[in-house]
């Protein structure tokens, strides 16, 4: 099973490579695109009404600004769907592609990340997969160990 990465815009790519690499690091397999809803209304729809049919398990889409592609992908896909705002160059502060991503009215959602949130992005979808496939969750246990020994790595020296 793949996850989709889709963004609005090439200048959101350094945001979202962060849940690429991630992904790539659980042995995910990845597709990226750029799907942006006012500029290629036409391809999101036919990417949203179409992405679960093309083995794909998981949508992870980014956006800045007035940031509408999270939302439009999560009404016309059965998929779950992960929205990380981006904090991009026609944004105010972030708070608008925050806002736009998270707010989704009852019926629509989107799991959304923190701002500029890639790497979190990643792991959630890895998770959701790993819900369904036991190699995958345990590399996401085997992760979560990693996160612990270096806190008390850093702690330990902390101390010393
Ligand atoms: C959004 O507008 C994109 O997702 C991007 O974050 C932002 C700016 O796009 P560019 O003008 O950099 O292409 O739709």
């Amino acid at each position: 099973m793949k996850v989709a990465v889709v963004m609005g815009s090439i200048s959101d790519m350094p945001v979202m490579q962060e849940a690429i690499d991630i992904l790539k690091s659980f042995g995910i397999e990845t597709e990226t695109d750029i799907v942006s809803a006012h500029r290629t209304p036409e391809k999101l729809f036919d990417f949203s009404q179409n992405a679960h049919k093309k083995g794909i398990a998981v949508i992870i889409a980014g956006a800045g600004g007035a940031a509408h592609l999270p939302g439009m992908v999560a009404s016309m896909s059965p998929l779950p769907v992960i929205g990380v705002p981006v904090k991009s160059s026609n944004s105010i502060d972030g708070w608008d592609s925050v806002l736009s991503i998270l707010q989704m009215p009852g019926g629509v959602p989107v799991a959304t990340v923190a701002l500029n949130g890639g790497k979190n992005a990643g792991i959630l979808a890895a998770q959701i997969i790993g819900s369904h496939d036991a190699n995958v969750q345990q590399q996401i246990v085997a992760y979560k160990e990693s996160l612990k020994a270096a806190v008390n790595e850093s702690s330990k020296k902390l101390r010393k």
